[in-house]
């Protein structure tokens, strides 16, 4: 009787530590100490701009793109568990393409308008980072290689990717679609999914120590 509850208690706490795994948002740590191709002042930065070095891959600029991506918790509303948002979490662009992004922040926290995964011999290690002060804006330009690839574009600051500050840029016909892009990867309800695991593994937790009680309760009442 003793040990099975003791095999009980053990299964809701691997549970309970496993939905605490799940639940934890991934990070990537980044070391920003190089400072060559910065531009940074009160109103924000930009890093890595890169207006006309070629990738190795492209023979020339094939297209030239103008974006304008808005950042503010007004772009979270239409996705339910989000906090912060861009006014659009996707961009198609052709390979070798120059693409000038200007960032304009609506809200008072700063913002970043980040791209992974660029080709490490232009872009220090392999980003293009914009970042804007509350109610500032940036504009900053880099040009993508030839290959057929979904790049990564979040807000790095902490805890804005997981409340809904995550992109895609898609160069040529794209590699996929990135995990949980707010009105892209449509699959969003994260935030309210790992609630219900935790829950889940709490809930399980606290029938184990009824079920505990109940059983010493019982043993007590035969005594
Ligand atoms: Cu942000």
């Amino acid at each position: 009787m003793i040990s099975s509850f003791v095999g009980y208690f053990v299964v809701g706490v691997l549970l309970l530590y496993s939905g605490i795994t799940q639940a934890q948002p991934e990070m990537e740590h980044h070391h920003h100490n190089d400072h060559h191709a910065m531009k940074m002042d009160e109103t924000g930065m930009v890093m890595n701009e890169n207006a006309d070095k070629l990738p190795e891959d492209c023979s020339e600029i094939r297209r030239e793109y103008q974006f304008e991506v808005t950042a503010g918790t007004e772009y979270a509303k239409p996705f339910p568990g989000t906090t912060f948002g861009f006014s659009d979490h996707q961009w198609q662009v052709e390979p070798c393409s120059r693409i000038t992004v200007t960032f304009i922040n609506q809200d008072r926290v700063r913002h970043q308008w980040m791209v992974h995964g660029l080709p490490k011999y232009l872009y220090d290690q392999g980003m293009f980072h914009m970042e804007a002060a509350g109610g500032h804006r940036q504009s900053g330009t880099f040009i993508v290689p030839s290959d057929d690839r979904t790049y990564l574009v979040h807000c790095d600051i902490a805890q804005h990717m997981e409340k809904g500050m995550k992109a895609q840029l898609v160069v040529g016909r794209g590699s996929g679609d990135l995990w949980s892009v707010p009105g892209v990867s449509a699959t969003f309800e994260r935030a309210d999914e790992t609630m219900p695991r935790w829950l889940w593994g709490a809930g399980l937790f606290c029938l184990m120590i009824a079920a505990g009680l109940v059983v010493v309760w019982k043993a007590r009442i035969s005594r």
